[in-house]
């Protein structure tokens, strides 16, 4: 995506403007961050239980072993859902749960958790979209060298195929990874996520390979789903904005462009890796032997949607030398850009603008250009938000209530940024918030809160945030309500 959008002026779209018909309205939440049951049923560990359960790694020493406890509250969050008048629910599969060395066959057990799940969702009239990898590899396969091995690509085709074979004939859209930059870049490079090794060639190597596994996961699916199912990738396709005018920031931007987009797109979508991000990170890998002739075209087969999710801009610039970087991407602070090709990179907090409690700032133009950047470069494929949301600090009132003023502000902005990109020409056929319920946020552990029901950990009880409301009415509508937030 290119920083600077002089040509795209954001616009008010009318009020109460109905969204497309057909635009889907849903929920998102991950495996690891809401299922809990970590050691049922033949699940084995996963790099995030590994990594969670290390000193120092995630606040408050949080692990997922019970999250929200979703393996055993299923039907009653469906069920929720289904009160909120939601239409598809975007869950990830545990690879550890339903296959615990990542090799060999499934476990009959395993599957039947995501049988009944979907099961329930298409009971209750809810689309289920199913996500292959939310981040959690079978501890084995870690063990094993990890993503930075290609072997591991293997591993995944085979696991595609059995997920393919035991939900095929009931999930219809089906996406292979969710942010692989995360997986590539905080768990090789910044190793602020599982497996948290520090080693940017590792990183690279890794960004290659869920490429790869990506491409090979999309063919198996292919060739095992009915014709009118629907595959797809989820890319955090940053939102990258120069600091200022100069040059030097105008190189930050492209090589953060370069290794925080471009280096997914540019193989899914073209076919090919671009030639700057080869040549920023020459000094790190050789990529004429990493890149296996066929790989591209295996990594660039179509895909029927695009899945982007957005949070926040990034903010970058080329300071001068020893000047410090102001750097906090919310997921750790770090002494070097985890970032290979651009180690000279500094990251910037936007001024004047209000934040979340990730310390994000809040920036619906960034959704809107992020868009339109998407369609303008990849016309040919339709997008969906498949997530988008805020933490903040909600807490219980004495009456009961959980009243969120702030996210139902920046959902109302988010929103609002789809329509217009919509009214502009973009092909954006839904929005999935995030998140569902509050749950486990990787390296934060439970102190942030994304959900729009808030779930008491003590209890596992679930209150719809006044946000839940507002989202159903939303819905209902098809439309945002005419005068904002309540
Ligand atoms: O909680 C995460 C999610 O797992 C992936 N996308 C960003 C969310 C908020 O940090």
């Amino acid at each position: 995506m290119t920083a600077v959008r002089p040509d795209i002026a954001p616009k008010q779209a009318p009020e109460a403007t109905r969204f497309p018909t057909g635009f889907v309205w849903g929920a998102a939440t991950a495996a690891y961050q809401v299922e809990g049951a970590a050691a049922e049923d033949g699940r084995t560990p996963s790099i995030w239980d590994t990594f969670s359960r290390t000193p120092g790694k995630v606040r408050n020493g949080d692990t997922g072993d019970i999250a929200a406890d979703h393996y055993h509250l299923y039907r009653d969050d469906v069920a929720l859902m289904k009160r909120l008048g939601l239409k598809a629910y975007r869950f990830s599969i545990s690879w550890s749960r339903v296959q615990p060395t990542g090799r060999g066959p499934a476990v009959e057990r395993g599957l039947d958790f995501y049988r009944k799940l979907v099961d329930e969702l298409l009971e209750a009239g809810i689309t289920p979209v199913a996500t292959l990898y939310h981040w959690d590899l079978p501890q084995e396969l870690e063990d094993a060298g990890g993503w930075p091995q290609r072997v591991t690509t293997d591993r995944f085709a085979d696991y595609a195929a059995i997920m393919a074979g035991a939900l095929g004939d009931r999930v219809g859209t089906w996406t292979t990874f969710n942010e692989p930059w995360c997986s590539a870049f905080l768990g090789y490079g910044s190793g602020v996520h599982a497996p948290g090794r520090t080693e940017p060639a590792s990183a690279l190597r890794a960004a290659h390979h869920l490429n790869l596994a990506h491409g090979r996961a999309i063919e198996v699916l292919r060739g095992q789903l009915p014709a009118a199912a629907q595959t797809s990738v989820t890319l955090n396709l940053h939102q990258v904005r120069p600091l200022t005018a100069s040059a030097a920031d105008a190189d930050a931007a492209r090589r953060i462009d370069a290794v925080g987009n471009r280096i997914f797109t540019g193989p899914m979508l073209r076919g090919e890796y671009p030639e700057d991000l080869i040549a920023d990170t020459r000094h790190l890998v050789d990529w004429s032997t990493l890149v296996h002739d066929g790989d591209l075209a295996a990594i660039s087969g179509p895909i029927d949607v695009l899945g982007v999710n957005y949070y926040t801009p990034t903010l970058v610039s080329t300071p001068e030398k020893g000047a410090g970087s102001t750097r906090d991407d919310g997921h750790g602070a770090s002494d070097y850009s985890p970032w290979p090709g651009s180690e000279h990179v500094a990251f910037h907090l936007s001024e004047g603008k209000q934040r979340t409690a990730m310390n994000w700032a809040i920036d619906p133009d960034g959704l809107y250009n992020l868009l339109m950047d998407a369609s303008r470069d990849h016309p040919e494929v339709p997008l969906m938000v498949t997530e988008n949301g805020a933490a903040f600090d909600d807490y219980v009132s004495p009456e009961g209530r959980v009243e969120d003023p702030e996210r139902i502000a920046y959902l109302h902005g988010h929103l609002d940024a789809v329509q217009r990109a919509v009214a502009d020409g973009a092909d954006v056929r839904g929005y999935f918030l995030w998140s569902l319920m509050d749950n486990f946020e990787w390296a934060y552990g439970y102190s942030k809160r994304f959900g729009t029901v808030y779930v008491d950990y003590a209890s596992q009880r679930r209150i719809p945030k006044a946000s839940a409301h507002w989202y159903a009415d939303v819905i209902r509508r098809h439309a945002l309500p005419p005068t904002g937030p309540s």
